[in-house]
């Protein structure tokens, strides 16, 4: 960053080999927040090769667990040591709240203790009667070996932090490629690792960093026959790419691409039941899709509402948008900031537009803030479009925006039908106080998370991922540790005999 050498490769930090840098831009204002090194295919070969030869090597995967445990729990603390430093990249890479930044810093932090436990727990072994006292049968897991992980910019260092973690905990090597966007958190975080990885002798290219274009590191990093497996988060269209060039090799891929988030409420949220009442409801729905400006993959962008409350209940969470406080992440009075680029507002105002060319009601936003303090930033306003229905792109595409739409009900099969009909299948949301209807809807709904009565929450112990388009495998829990190893049967005949079966 600024001078210093940023791709680190081979346990060295250096500048790129064609000495190419690239701006990163503040999106609450335009200014440049840094300016850091733009690595070229050739250093992304390069990165996986060291991962390989670092891999192949054996030192790693043959530390004993108890090691690997007790460094995911240093690199917890020196997290939270480092913690407003990296929430302050955080903040001046994405825009969100520094409020924010600082939550995602403890989440990372919970990341790396979850799995720190994990890993120690785990005895790693499971013994299978085959039927012959003589034959001990046993799977073991072993780390699956070169990994690429790579990351958007919505969450930068969470999600990377989602893949580093159970990578590290499992004893593979990893190439590590952040959004060319918001690389600076991921930079850092890196100079961290490679503290704790002095003091616990960990060899060079286990962990190894590039950052730059997808589009121009994307071959090197995925088409090698060097990886043994890539997790992506990222976009729809790029994790098509991704897997398809990756079954060349036959490589196994882990992809998380977005959603289109149903939150389902019913009119029974009147009730002071386990609903949590009307107040809950409606500031769940606003908070469910404007935290964030909309940029969160699992935003709650599809409000589907019972018709007998629609609006009044719309209305409402209308009025309440209007007053949220926008502006620069680090003024603690802003509740949320910009959208990430000028590139990325760009794309949530064609969405705007083409919603009121497909017929939607635009009843709030639908505009660039007029406050001249906000002039420099890719700001924009929460907007809603009410009388919204499946055929519209708005109901059916990631806008990844400030941008709620409205659909109606009438019946609870209506609600579980229109809440599945997507090709998306990251999370959803249920508003009742009838805890069988949740019970029934929630079982119905074909998403990977689905809260009842909540709407956003996650944990580092529950696996998160999709179904349908939004993806296939899954991060956290024990799955998301497991996806970083290979099981291996090993069938050892303690009393060795022919087999007989050929004659001659
Ligand atoms: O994502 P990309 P973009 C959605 C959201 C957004 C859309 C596009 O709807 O509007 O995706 O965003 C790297 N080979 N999500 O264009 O391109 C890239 O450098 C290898 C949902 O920013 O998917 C970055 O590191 N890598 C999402 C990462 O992929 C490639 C979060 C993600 O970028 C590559 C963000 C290639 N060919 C956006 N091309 C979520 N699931 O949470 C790009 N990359």
């Amino acid at each position: 960053m600024d001078g210093e050498p940023d791709l680190y490769i081979a346990g060295t930090w250096r500048h790129a080999s064609d000495g190419g840098t690239r701006d990163i831009i503040n999106p609450a204002d335009g200014s440049v927040a840094a300016v850091v090194d733009e690595a070229t295919p050739g250093d992304a070969r390069e990165a996986v090769a060291a991962a390989r030869a670092s891999f192949d090597d054996g030192a790693w995967r043959a530390t004993p667990i108890a090691e690997r445990a007790a460094l995911l729990d240093r690199i917890a603390d020196l997290l939270q040591r480092d913690k407003e430093e990296l929430a302050t990249l955080e903040t001046r890479d994405t825009g969100k709240t520094l409020a924010e930044s600082r939550i995602d810093i403890d989440d990372v932090t919970s990341v790396f203790r979850y799995y720190a436990k994990l890993v120690g727990a785990d005895g790693d072994c499971r013994v299978v009667d085959v039927g012959d006292p003589a034959v001990i049968s046993r799977v073991i897991r072993e780390p699956i070996g070169v990994c690429v992980l790579i990351a958007p910019w919505n969450y930068p260092l969470l999600q990377m932090s989602w893949k580093i973690a159970p990578a590290l905990g499992a004893g593979c090597t990893m190439v590590a490629k952040p959004s060319e966007v918001t690389p600076l958190s991921t930079i850092a975080f890196v100079h961290l690792l490679e503290e704790a990885f002095q003091e616990f002798a960990v060899p060079a290219g286990v962990v190894n960093l590039v950052q730059g274009s997808g589009a121009v590191l994307g071959e090197a990093l995925t088409a090698s026959a060097d990886v043994d497996f890539i997790s992506f988060t990222g976009g729809l269209a790029t994790g098509q790419t991704i897997s398809k060039t990756a079954a060349d090799n036959v490589t196994k891929v882990a992809v998380e691409l977005g959603g289109k988030n149903p939150h389902i409420v019913f009119a029974d949220v009147r009730g002071t039941g386990d609903g949590g009442g009307w107040d809950a409801a409606g500031d769940r729905g606003l908070t469910g899709v404007f935290l964030r400006s909309g940029q969160v993959c699992s935003a709650g962008t599809r409000l589907i509402v019972e018709e007998s409350i629609a609006d009044e209940f719309v209305a409402a969470v209308a009025a309440r948008a209007a007053k949220i406080t926008m502006g620069d992440g680090m003024n603690p009075a802003s509740e949320t900031g910009p959208l990430v680029s000028e590139q990325h507002r760009a794309k949530v105002e064609a969405y705007v537009e083409l919603g009121i060319s497909e017929g939607a009601t635009l009843i709030t936003g639908g505009a660039r803030p007029t406050d001249p303090a906000l002039a420099k930033g890719s700001f924009y306003l929460p907007t809603i479009f009410d009388r919204c229905d499946r055929s519209m792109r708005i109901v059916q595409e990631e806008t990844f925006g400030p941008i709620l739409t409205v659909e109606r009900f009438t019946t609870e099969a209506e609600a579980i039908a229109l809440g599945n009909d997507t090709e998306y299948g990251l999370a959803a949301g249920v508003r009742t106080s009838d805890m069988a209807r949740g019970e029934r809807v929630v079982r119905a709904l074909r998403h990977g998370t689905v809260w009842l009565n909540d709407f956003g929450y996650y944990t580092a112990s529950a696996e998160w991922g999709g179904f349908g388009k939004s993806g296939n495998g899954r991060e956290l829990g024990p799955t998301g540790l497991a996806e970083y190893q290979e099981m291996k049967h090993i069938w050892h005949n303690t009393a060795p005999t022919a087999a007989g079966w050929f004659k001659n």
